[in-house]
């Protein structure tokens, strides 16, 4: 089919002027009301078709196609040809009805209201699942408006009918141009230039679109006519949603045959198809009057209740011991469509992708719970596998579940240990926490301390060697357990030092041979499982003093056998010296002056270095030999001791 165009105007100024200057006298109210429509759509694109680029610029189409599309619905339509022409334009043709042609309103024929008044119906509106509101819908109007010329042939009536608009605005009045042995309606329309950012139809998004709606409309034939490559295709599936089905799972292995459902229910008409495979993906995608439901709704809800009940029901039926699944067991693997059509659809949402009639909840969940189980009891072999499917499904989640808290559970250390003294300052940049060495040294430092920002974890006896012990092993033991918990920043490769409670750790020990071993393997434990922790500048050692120093009323204290030497020169005789073995020998005062207050007291930052040398002196330290043992603990225990001061 051809249809001869005509020069169309340049701009919209001149169409309006030619419609302006036609006689006054009858210029009436409803045609300065059609004009306002017009000059409001030109003027807000965006409010009607959502924007002026690729996606508004096809809008056009689907607005034309979606009414081809309704008098499918309503039964009158079995083919739709979409034409995308070599001049930018494009033509949608099809075989229903065809738009009313007999006089309308105002003496007005009511194809031309159609087309040039906003969301015209009246008596000639198609109510049967036409989409509403929203994105779809907005009526032909819009495309004769953001048109730059459009292009009408009706066969109705045994006779055809022509009428050409430029920008909204009639050229001439719908005229018979001959007769006619078919019905239908042909639009060919050019969109606008001055309004379309973009104007070049994309072959892929129309063949898609096309494609798509031949699946959800069975046994509909969709042509698409390429006429800028010569490329023709032809879209018509007899089995619908169940060959989408089919084509969104082939090369995949499947358990069963398409599953088709259909059903309808409070003049909602729904049509599911279900086929489950064996991969662990779900692919689930739902409609509503054709259009691609993404966020879902009450067809979402009713689908997943009712497929859920069925196979639940089933299982309890035929299984032993049948535990309920729940859904997302069920979905595994699950590929479906799901196509509603509801006679007054509600759309919400970001998107207004979601759909929101409360009705189409009970319609499919009902439909869907007894067509599927109806299925399952007709085919149950293939019920079995399904099921089986689900049940390996739970088992894989469950046991996923578990692993997961078992690592966050040894992460957190569970909770913070009950013999932690914590500190009662929320800024983790001045919190420190001290883990000392015995009971008794526990307890005089938890006197000593500035409760505000030092915490005190007490640590019994010998610590377990992680160098033995791997990290699974070292984990069991109570006293890394707390030490873990205490910092609360993991352990090993989940080590987070953003999370550390405390910016200081500071390992307090007696100056003694097994002070030595255990801050040894404090050492070695923090070189392995928490090595940002010393990377980073956050691991100390407190400094005892060794000796105290008394003359006459007068108390120095000495951190190391020269500062002893220097103190004795200095002050001559007549001196009594206390050397210090243990942290219990300092009453809390004492502690705090010596060893704890961040004004006197002496730390020594590990390093790196000094870590590892702990770790790898370690190793020989774990020999058999007690005495070469001893030996060497006192020996090392002076390197750590003459670090840095
Ligand atoms: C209004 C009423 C009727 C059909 C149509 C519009 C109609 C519109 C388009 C747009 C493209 N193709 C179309 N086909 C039909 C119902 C007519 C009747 O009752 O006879």
């Amino acid at each position: 089919m051809k249809i001869e165009t005509k020069t169309a105007k340049k701009t919209r100024e001149v169409s309006l002027e030619k419609f302006e200057s036609t006689d006054n006298s009858d210029y009436s109210a409803e045609q300065i009301e059609v004009l306002g429509d017009i000059e409001a759509v030109r003027k807000r694109p965006g409010m009607y078709i959502g924007g002026v680029g690729v996606k508004g610029l096809h809008h056009l189409l689907w607005e034309i196609v979606d009414n081809s599309i309704d008098e499918a619905l309503a039964g009158y339509c079995k083919n739709i040809k979409v034409t995308l022409h070599k001049d930018g334009s494009a033509s949608v043709e099809d075989d229903g009805r065809g738009i009313p042609t007999e006089m309308h309103e105002f003496g007005k024929p009511a194809l031309e209201v159609v087309m040039t008044k906003l969301h015209a119906g009246g008596k000639f509106d198609r109510k049967a699942y036409r989409v509403s509101g929203g994105l779809h819908g907005v009526g032909l109007s819009v495309v004769n408006a953001l048109s730059e010329w459009l292009e009408v042939k009706v066969w109705r009536g045994s006779k055809e009918y022509y009428q050409r608009y430029e920008r909204g605005t009639p050229v001439e009045p719908l005229k018979v141009v001959g007769k006619a042995d078919r019905t239908g309606t042909y639009i060919r329309f050019k969109p606008d230039e001055e309004i379309f950012e973009v104007t070049e139809f994309s072959k892929e998004i129309v063949s898609q679109r096309l494609r798509e709606l031949a699946y959800l409309n069975k046994g509909l034939k969709l042509e698409l006519y390429d006429e800028r490559t010569g490329e023709r295709e032809v879209y018509c599936y007899s089995d619908g949603i169940a060959g989408f089905v089919k084509k969104l799972n082939s090369g995949k292995k499947v358990l069963h045959d398409v599953i088709y459902i259909e059903g309808e229910k409070n003049g909602v008409i729904v049509e599911v198809a279900i086929q489950f495979t064996d991969s662990d993906v779900e692919k689930v995608l739902f409609f509503a009057n054709n259009i691609n439901t993404t966020e879902g709704g009450t067809h979402s809800a009713g689908f997943r209740a009712g497929l859920t009940r069925a196979i639940n029901e089933f299982g309890k039926k035929h299984l032993k011991k049948f535990r309920p699944l729940s859904g997302i067991d069920i979905r595994e693997g699950l590929t479906a469509v799901v196509s509603v059509k509801v006679p007054e659809p509600q759309f919400e949402g970001q998107t207004k992708t979601k759909l929101t009639n409360s009705e189409v909840k009970t319609a499919v969940e009902s439909i869907v719970y007894s067509k599927m189980l109806e299925w399952l009891e007709e085919h149950q072999g293939e019920a079995m596998k399904i099921i089986e499917k689900c049940l390996i499904a739970r088992r894989a989640r469950e046991a996923a579940k578990r692993a997961r808290e078992l690592v966050k559970k040894r992460r957190e250390g569970i909770t913070l240990p009950g013999k932690l003294a914590d500190c009662s300052s929320k800024k983790p940049s001045e919190r420190e926490l001290f883990i000392v060495e015995g009971e008794s040294a526990g307890g005089s430092a938890k006197q000593a301390r500035d409760r505000r920002f030092q915490a005190i974890l007490p640590i019994r006896g010998k610590i377990i060697n992680v160098e033995k012990a791997g990290m699974n092993r070292a984990m069991k033991n109570e006293e890394i357990r707390a030490i873990v918990a205490a910092i609360g920043a993991g352990i090993g490769k989940d080590f987070d030092l953003s999370k550390a409670r405390y910016r200081r750790v500071i390992i307090m020990t007696d100056a003694d041979v097994d002070g030595a071993h255990i801050r040894t393997l404090l050492l070695t434990f923090f070189y392995r499982y928490m090595r940002q922790l010393i990377e980073g500048g956050y691991l100390y050692i407190a400094q005892p003093p060794l000796y105290r120093i008394k003359k006459g009323k007068r108390v120095y204290y000495a951190y190391s056998d020269k500062e002893l030497e220097d103190y004795l020169k200095r002050l001559g005789d007549k001196v009594e010296i206390q050397r210090y073995k243990g942290l219990g020998e300092m009453n809390p005062e004492q502690l705090w002056e010596t060893t704890m207050n961040p004004e006197n007291r002496y730390l020594i930052q590990v390093t790196l270095e000094d870590a590892k040398k702990a770790d790898e002196l370690f190793t020989i330290l774990m020999g058999e030999d007690v005495e070469a043992r001893r030996k060497f603990i006192i020996e090392h225990s002076k390197e750590v001791r003459n670090l840095d001061i």
